[in-house]
């Protein structure tokens, strides 16, 4: 046990509450306890919804667009001051290698807040003037209006960079906010509750629960009768609990959910750009990103070669603890997390895979043992219709098949039940434009992975989610848009 155990307390209205019931953070590096957090009942969860009731209606909801985006300034300047006290917090919940939460996670931290305020400063509206039957005109122009009290829930994967990428837009649009982080890694949120209540955004327009998902926190704030809406990140089947949960309201949900991603590379493709980009899409965070590439379909022309170079850059790699020198994978987020991993190892052989590297746990001799490490995978020889190759793994694994010809392998990528990302790995533009709009996936990279421009939408479909946010996309999201028609002549 670590010496000074604290406790994370609840921010609610402006306050920080601990509350008897706590629960333990586990390091999976160590196994040993980071902290206790306090674990939000109905209760905490009421007083929370209310508080942000009234700074919706009384105060922040009231705010012009420009007075948020200064807000949205001053939270990001609050986590600038931070920056390394956030990169500790993520890297400790998440046992990531330090550089990933320098390079991806803090920055993006800060990133998600200027870039919806530097949105809200360039505000858009939308007018149409029309002429009708009589002769006279009318000027029709929408206004945005928050939704109200927004339900924010998030996962462990990329905690800070997926909490701020829904709160950002959400304070934008003026709604007032009761957030709840996973319970895996609650401790940057904690860090964040701390940057705004030093801001001047008005007391109970962020509030912050932990707790866990069923018959705790997450359940008691999704099923509250007074939130407007529910912007959720996660597991599929998480989505459409909450779906159900807020159907009698029919309340508005944004939904950002599993995957099982596809890459193809073709004869064409920059072999080894192509290369790296699977192992980076593969392997990236430990294969614990949603886009992830799961599925990797290759010419048949180039297959072996391909697998063989795939997997002399695997074993390239560095396993190893957050803080070792060029590091490129930390543990998993969780010992739990890693059974369910390492299940699919055994699943693999079961199904008759070939293991062409990893399937297994690396064994160093020494304390790193402690650690939730796995190998990197890669399997060929696995059936489409194989679990390995329809399931979301969220690891480092990853299945490659080779293919023929274009048509077969487009019905090969589309033929799952998610639709979040693909990337296409080509040298032929005409190939690209051909094959782009036929991919059923709401994000489709050409020779790249995980590129990002925060203006353009993002989201999946089918299994992957419900809307899209980025950008304005996210504003309107978070917007009740309300047409005004005036007649004049
Ligand atoms: P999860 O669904 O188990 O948990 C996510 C959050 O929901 C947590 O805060 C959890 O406490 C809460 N929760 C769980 N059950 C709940 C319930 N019944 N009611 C309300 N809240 C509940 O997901 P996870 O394991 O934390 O995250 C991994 C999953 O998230 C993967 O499937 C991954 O693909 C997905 N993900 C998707 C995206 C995307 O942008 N599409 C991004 C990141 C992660
Ligand atoms: O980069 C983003 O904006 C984003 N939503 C990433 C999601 C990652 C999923 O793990």
């Amino acid at each position: 046990m670590i010496e000074d155990i604290k406790t994370l307390p609840l921010y609610i209205n402006g306050h920080f509450i601990n509350t008897k019931k706590t629960f333990k953070n586990i390091s999976p590096v160590t196994g040993q306890v980071l902290c206790e957090v306090s674990e939000a009942g109905m209760d905490e969860v009421d007083q929370a919804v209310r508080s942000a009731r009234h700074a919706v209606d009384h105060a922040w909801g009231k705010y012009h667009p420009s007075q948020r985006a200064d807000l949205l300034d001053e939270i990001a300047d609050g986590i600038e001051k931070r920056f390394e006290e956030f990169v500790q917090a993520e890297v400790a919940d998440t046992g990531r290698p330090i550089y990933l939460a320098r390079t991806l996670d803090v920055p993006r931290g800060i990133a998600n807040f200027r870039t919806f305020a530097s949105i809200l400063r360039a505000g858009v509206s939308e007018s149409v003037d029309s002429l009708i039957g009589d002769g006279s005109r009318l000027l029709n122009y929408t206004v945005r209006k928050p939704l109200g009290v927004v339900a924010v829930i998030s996962p462990w994967n990329l905690p800070l960079l997926l909490l701020t990428w829904k709160i950002a837009p959400a304070l934008a649009a003026g709604n007032a906010l009761v957030c709840k982080p996973s319970e895996e890694t609650p401790s940057s949120a904690a860090l964040l509750a701390q940057v705004i209540e030093q801001t001047s955004l008005p007391k109970g327009a962020f509030n912050l629960l932990h707790g866990f998902g069923n018959h705790s926190a997450g359940a008691f704030l999704t099923q509250h009768p007074d939130i407007d809406a529910v912007s959720f990140t996660g597991e599929s089947k998480t989505g459409s609990h909450i779906m159900a949960a807020v159907a009698g309201g029919v309340k508005e949900v944004s939904f950002e959910l599993g995957g099982k991603n596809a890459a193809v590379v073709f004869e064409d493709a920059d072999f080894d750009q192509a290369v790296a980009g699977i192992v980076k899409s593969a392997f990236y965070n430990s294969g614990q990103v949603c886009m992830c590439t799961e599925r990797v379909y290759v010419h048949r022309t180039i297959f072996d070669r391909f697998v063989q170079a795939l997997k002399q850059q695997t074993e390239a790699l560095i396993v190893d603890l957050p803080d070792t020198e060029n590091v490129d994978l930390g543990p998993l987020v969780s010992y739990k997390h890693r059974d369910k991993v390492t299940s699919y190892f055994e699943l693999a052989r079961q199904e008759g895979a070939t293991v062409i590297t990893g399937g297994g746990i690396p064994v160093f001799g020494d304390d790193r043992d402690k650690a939730a490490f796995v190998q990197p995978t890669i399997w060929t020889g696995l059936p489409d219709h194989a679990r390995c190759v329809t399931e979301e793994v969220f690891g480092p694994v990853c299945h490659i098949a080779p293919f023929d010809t274009e048509e077969e392998v487009l019905v090969r990528v589309n033929d799952s039940k998610y639709g979040l990302a693909c990337s296409i790995w080509t040298e032929n533009v005409s190939r690209v434009h051909r094959l782009t709009p036929q991919i059923h996936t709401g994000i489709v990279w050409v020779n790249t992975w995980y590129s990002r421009d925060l203006r353009t939408p993002f989201g999946g479909t089918r299994l992957s989610g419900l809307g899209r946010e980025g950008g304005q996309y996210s504003i309107d999201s978070y917007s009740e848009i309300t047409n005004v028609c005036i007649k004049y002549s």
